[in-house]
């Protein structure tokens, strides 16, 4: 299974989320991210074994997550691939501290593919053939979290879907 570790907004921010998501693809094109899939990556594992899967469910079902509160203030994009996502405008350090001491967990357990560099965002848009950040509406949301999530990734009718195997006790 293709999995990853995510957090997942709270419904009222989701909804925001997704009204921000339909106002952009109206400007810049591209797939939109439907509002259920929206997330925030903190973690790709790519391709993982049944042992795997049963020992990160195990792990992640007993992770304390400290609770935090994650500020969106930003849009930004990752221009090759088209992605539109929004984020902080400066690193949040909670984020990549917690991100920092989940990889520390996950290569104990043996998953080894951290990642150089961790740009927190949440992708609204993918494939965006008008994609420019200037000029759209200033934001400011925030996104108060306490669990964690890990995800399958897979695709149905050419489409990226998502399901949650297993989620960190709330905090
Ligand atoms: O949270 P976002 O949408 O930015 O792009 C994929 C998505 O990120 C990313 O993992 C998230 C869940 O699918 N992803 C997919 N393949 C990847 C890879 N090989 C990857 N991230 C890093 N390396």
């Amino acid at each position: 299974m293709r999995l990853f570790l995510a957090l997942v907004p709270p419904p009222a921010l989701r909804r925001r989320l997704g009204e921000l998501t339909e106002w952009a693809q109206a400007r810049c094109g591209g797939r939109r991210m439907p509002d259920e899939s929206l997330h925030l990556t903190l973690a790709f594992l790519g391709e993982v074994d049944e042992a795997g899967v049963e020992a990160l469910t195990t792990w992640v079902e007993g992770l304390n997550v400290p609770a935090g509160e994650w500020r969106l203030d930003a849009w930004g994009c990752f221009c090759h691939p088209g992605i539109l996502w929004v984020g902080g405008r400066t690193p949040d350090t909670a984020l990549v501290n917690l991100q920092a001491s989940l990889w520390h967990d996950l290569e104990t357990l043996g998953f080894g593919r951290r990642p150089s560099r961790f740009v927190p965002h949440v992708t609204l848009l993918r494939r965006a053939p008008r994609l420019e950040t200037q000029g759209l509406p200033p934001i400011d949301l925030s996104w108060p979290y306490g669990r964690l999530a890990l995800m399958r990734s897979f695709t149905e009718s050419d489409r990226a879907r998502y399901e949650t195997l297993a989620r960190s006790p709330t905090t």
